[in-house]
């Protein structure tokens, strides 16, 4: 076995065997159900300020592409995050085989095609990302679903660079400015609760904002995505059942168990 995946035989239900915390209660994504969804007049809009932002790399992890970023100054803060300022490390997204599926988050049961999100940490109360990744209040993810419609012209800087990292560990450097604020949709509604890292250790660190609604990119964008290959250049194609495809590198919904779901309604 090569490690933690998205295959049947290394999959989210195999997690806790290697992760104990991937089976606690306080895991991500989860299935928001409108209804139960409790309305919080206390929550504010959330303020994301990304100025002089530098993505230094883009790269495939094997699990995802990834941005990270570098240099600038942002500053992430506002509804439940309090008087706390998040600074954004990096951002990446799920994505599934076909468009009716690929979203860790799920609405009442719908799943969309995709989801971004932004990686921010805490750094009024911790000195690196490593540190704040792995306690309490250290990280906060912003939450975008994807669906398919008119071409994202800001995404479009991160798609035409993926051909140069179609398989696992290749990286390359970004020179292109890319504004993470245009991802941020328009209407700023959100839904917000404690959960963790979608992915394994699944720490639960992460205070969870998610917009309710999606922002379009195109099939072409999409499929760019899925031209993905999640296996190192030196591999052999895997054979198991996604046949090496970076596709349906997403978790599926883990239960809310005593935890409140808040929405704030822009
Ligand atoms: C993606 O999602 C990667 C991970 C990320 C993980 O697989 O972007 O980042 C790295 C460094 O590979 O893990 C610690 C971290 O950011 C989980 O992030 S998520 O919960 O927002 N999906
Ligand atoms: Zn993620």
């Amino acid at each position: 076995m090569v490690g933690w995946g998205y295959a049947k035989a290394n999959g989210p239900a195999t997690w806790p065997n290697l992760f104990p915390i991937a089976g606690g209660r306080r895991q991500s994504p989860i299935d928001i159900k409108c209804e139960a969804c409790q309305k919080d007049s206390s929550l504010s809009k959330i303020q994301a300020v990304y100025s002089g932002i530098k993505v230094s790399e883009l790269s495939n992890t094997g699990h995802a592409w990834k941005a990270q970023v570098s240099g600038g100054s942002s500053s992430l803060k506002g509804g439940p995050l309090g008087t706390d300022e998040y600074v954004l490390e990096q951002f990446h997204c799920h994505w599934g085989k076909t468009n009716d599926k690929g979203s860790e988050h799920t609405v009442n049961g719908k799943c969309y095609a995709a989801e971004l999100h932004l990686v921010h940490w805490n750094k009024s109360k911790f000195s690196s990302f490593a540190e704040a990744a792995s306690s309490d209040g250290g990280l906060a993810v912003l939450g975008m679903f994807l669906e398919v419609g008119s071409e994202h012209e800001e995404l479009n800087k991160v798609c035409k660079l993926l051909p140069f990292v179609q398989h696992k560990g290749q990286a390359i450097t970004v020179t292109e400015p890319i504004s993470p604020a245009a991802f941020i949709p328009k209407n700023g509604s959100y839904w917000t609760y404690a959960g963790s890292l979608t992915t394994p250790p699944c720490y639960e660190s992460v205070t969870w904002i998610v917009y309710e609604h999606p922002i379009q990119v195109s099939q072409t964008q999409m499929d760019a995505f899925r031209s993905m290959k999640s296996y190192h250049p030196c591999e052999t194609c895997p054979e198991d059942e996604l046949a090496g495809a970076l596709v349906e590198n997403y978790r599926p919904p883990c239960p809310l168990c005593d935890r409140v779901v808040r929405v704030y309604k822009d």
